[in-house]
């Protein structure tokens, strides 16, 4: 059976959790759908636009050997109809997100994974600021 796996995040300053989680997914079936995004949809959730465009961010992406496809993800709220329209078997999201993605249990599978500890990009980014 060819199992189809799709997740979401936006994927800035792309890091080592980044690439841990989608490892991790892939590993959940055969083909890996990233949804990612857009530079607005990242504005009106943390109230500033990604360090990297999301052409770029997209870019990064694709060109991992586990990665299938990637899409931009408009809206926090056309999830079930992203699932349906890529046909997931299932859902994977990193463990901040427990909980939260439940009601898309109608549709598909939904797995929550461990976060990759002790990295993220706002810590990069104060990081690299000196802060
Ligand atoms: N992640 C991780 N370990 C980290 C940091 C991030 O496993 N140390 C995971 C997150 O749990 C998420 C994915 O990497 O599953 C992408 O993280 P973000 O780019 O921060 O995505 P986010 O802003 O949470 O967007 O529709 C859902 C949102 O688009 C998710």
């Amino acid at each position: 059976m060819n199992k189809r796996v799709i997740t979401f995040g936006t994927f800035d300053v792309f890091h080592i959790g980044h690439v841990n989680i989608l490892e991790r997914a892939k590993k959940e079936g055969d083909y890996l759908i990233v949804g990612l995004s857009s530079d607005e949809l990242n504005f009106s959730k943390k109230q500033r636009y990604p360090v990297y465009p999301q052409a770029q961010r997209v870019k990064i992406v694709e060109s991992l050997r586990f990665v299938d496809e990637v899409f931009i993800e408009e809206s926090l709220d056309l999830k079930a109809q992203y699932i349906q329209q890529f046909n997931a078997d299932v859902l994977v999201m990193g463990d901040d997100w427990v909980g939260k993605f439940d009601a898309m249990k109608q549709y598909c599978d939904v797995k929550y994974l461990p976060r990759t500890p002790s990295i993220s990009t706002t810590e990069i980014i104060e990081v690299v600021k000196g802060l």
